[in-house]
């Protein structure tokens, strides 16, 4: 594999700032090194460019800066399409989770693609639902054309569907998305399941679920879906995530698949927030469990 690094250092999305910083953090925290470890070449596109946010206005106060988003994502979404056209395996650095839209739009634009979603959020308010108006709490509803995100083509991954979905990991959830998780055919493990089941037969399953019918899979790791004591640079930290090695394991487990399914078409690892970090741990951990889902190994 030939790793297409590209960071997105937008902090639209989240009202905590300091995302921004994420891809320098985990560049910093040698992920070149680690991505050599893993065996892989990588090449660095760079950052694409984000105005400053002090330089907008927040405006639709139900999804702050949707218009800057759009900007951003669209540019990411055609860097990641364009990354797997020739042949090269896009990593995201995020940025807030919005940054996510694009990368499911570039990975899905040409294909059926499956998403498996690591996080402790469900990610997937509206604009109409959401109790912040962060863009970063919507990217899977977006992905997916639901409430006005149906007249937002841009935001809509072309090649997924709700069926293709699996979220791992959901500790903290709105009402509103609860219920709409529910409704979906999209598949929901929680912190329960992985407390009974271990993580390893958890992201089995939901590899079942993304990889069923489609031509590969977008992994989205949000590091919140860590616990903040492995983790405590993100935004929205929640008690209760997965562990170090819990979380190493399940993206061995995904390498694992990946080796004998070649299905891992795109990677993104988000909400990195070196302001609230210590010493720049969660880059740190961001930057290894990337390399254990490109296949680095122990032995
Ligand atoms: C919350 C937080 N559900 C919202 N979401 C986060 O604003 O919609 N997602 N932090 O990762
Ligand atoms: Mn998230
Ligand atoms: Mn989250
Ligand atoms: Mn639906």
């Amino acid at each position: 594999k030939t790793v297409h690094v590209i960071g997105a250092p937008m902090d639209y999305g989240a009202d905590r700032r300091g995302v921004d910083m994420g891809p320098s953090a985990i560049r910093y925290a040698d992920l070149a090194t680690e991505l050599g470890k893993a065996g892989v070449e990588a090449v660095d596109a760079g950052d694409l460019l984000v105005p400053r946010a002090e330089e907008r206005a927040p405006g639709h106060d139900r999804a702050k800066f949707l218009p800057e988003i759009e900007d951003v994502c669209t540019r990411l979404s055609d860097e990641v399409a364009g990354a797997i056209e020739n042949d090269r395996f896009p990593l995201v650095l995020g940025g807030d989770h919005a940054v996510a839209i694009g990368s499911m739009a570039g990975s899905a634009r040409n294909a059926d693609v499956g998403v498996l979603w690591l996080d402790a959020h469900g990610d997937f308010n509206t604009p109409e639902t959401s109790p912040s108006g962060n863009v970063h709490g919507m990217p899977l509803a977006a992905a997916l054309g639901e409430g006005e995100f149906a007249d937002q083509p841009w935001a809509n991954a072309a090649g997924l569907r709700e069926e293709n979905v699996a979220l791992v990991g959901l500790r903290n959830l709105d009402d509103y998305e609860r219920e709409a998780i529910r409704d979906t055919d999209m598949t929901a493990f929680t912190m329960s399941d992985i407390d009974e089941r271990g993580v390893t037969a958890v992201v089995d399953d939901a590899l079942d679920v993304v990889t069923t019918g489609t031509d590969g899979i977008h992994v989205s790791l949000d590091m919140d879906w860590l616990d903040p004591d492995e983790a405590p640079g993100v935004g929205t930290p929640v008690r209760g995530g997965a562990t170090y090695r819990e979380a190493h394991a399940a993206l061995e487990a995904i390498a694992e698949r990946d080796e004998s399914e070649d299905c891992l078409r795109s990677l993104e690892v988000v909400e990195v927030n070196p302001i609230l970090d210590e010493s720049n741990r969660t880059a740190d951990i961001a930057a290894e469990l990337a390399a254990s889902a490109l296949g680095k190994r122990i032995l």
